[in-house]
């Protein structure tokens, strides 16, 4: 298994795929999937694009869907959500499909779409992630941050840095043996910085400051929690995530 860490999507290789992607967007819309699909929504389905939402959805009765839009931080006037996951509560999402676009981390799941397996990973669930690449052993992994409208976000790399980092606890591979480029190395050290004060660390990122602004406060100390969900989205078909639960 070798894994690569691409800090933007428009940093990933176009023309290749892996075996598996993995995109990251810690604040919030990997954490928001992750916790949509643990407390028992039906799918979460992605896109770029906010009117491609409203028409795919509509088609949707209102009681099997809820529709999530942001934009900047914010909730898109005329949707359900905004990109909270303290909003995705179990009896809101029961048995319903979450469809959603996001500024930043919907964009990277496209990026990565056609890779054999796609996952979307963050610190709530990055327990999971790391035992389905244990279990399956992907040969070539790719770790790809959302960042901030293609540029570097602290938190997504730091949250790399965690999946490898425990890759490393978990098996007999040196860091050289298991890092495809120079950015793997960047992540362990961020991570390994930080580990003990993720939200200390949210709180120097420029997307947590803007989420401050916001008053998210409650929302950054939920997605900078470890190993709490042990859920996995993954692909089922292009742009439509799935709960694959590990235990
Ligand atoms: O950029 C994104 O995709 C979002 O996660 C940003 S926010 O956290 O909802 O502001």
């Amino acid at each position: 298994m070798k894994l690569f860490v691409y800090h933007t999507p428009e940093l990933t290789p176009t023309g290749n795929v892996p075996e598996c992607a993995i995109a990251v967007d810690v604040l919030r819309a990997t954490t928001t999937m992750a916790t949509v699909l643990a407390g028992g929504g039906e799918a979460v389905q992605v896109f770029s694009d906010l009117d491609q939402l409203m028409a795919v959805s509509e088609k949707w009765s209102v009681e099997k869907r809820l529709r999530a839009g942001e934009r900047g931080g914010a909730k898109v006037p005329g949707f359900d959500l905004g990109n909270s996951p303290l909003d995705c509560t179990p009896e809101l999402l029961q048995g319903r499909r979450l469809f959603i676009s996001t500024t930043n981390g919907t964009r990277a799941l496209q990026k990565i779409q056609d890779a054999k397996a796609v996952l979307a990973g963050a610190f709530v669930n990055r327990a999971a992630v790391v035992q389905y690449l244990l279990e399956k052993q992907p040969e070539t992994v790719w770790i790809v941050g959302s960042g901030w409208e293609g540029s570097f976000s602290l938190e997504d790399t730091a949250c790399a840095g965690a999946i490898v980092h425990s890759v490393l606890q978990q098996t007999n591979l040196s860091q050289d043996e298991l890092a495809g480029n120079d950015e793997v190395f960047g992540a362990i050290a961020l991570y390994s910085q930080w580990q003990d004060n993720l939200l200390g660390l949210f709180h120097h990122a420029s997307h947590g400051k803007r989420l401050l602004r916001l008053n998210c406060h409650e929302d950054l100390k939920y997605c900078s929690q470890t190993d709490i969900l042990d859920v996995l989205p993954i692909q089922q078909e292009t742009g439509v995530l799935v709960s694959n639960k590990v235990k």
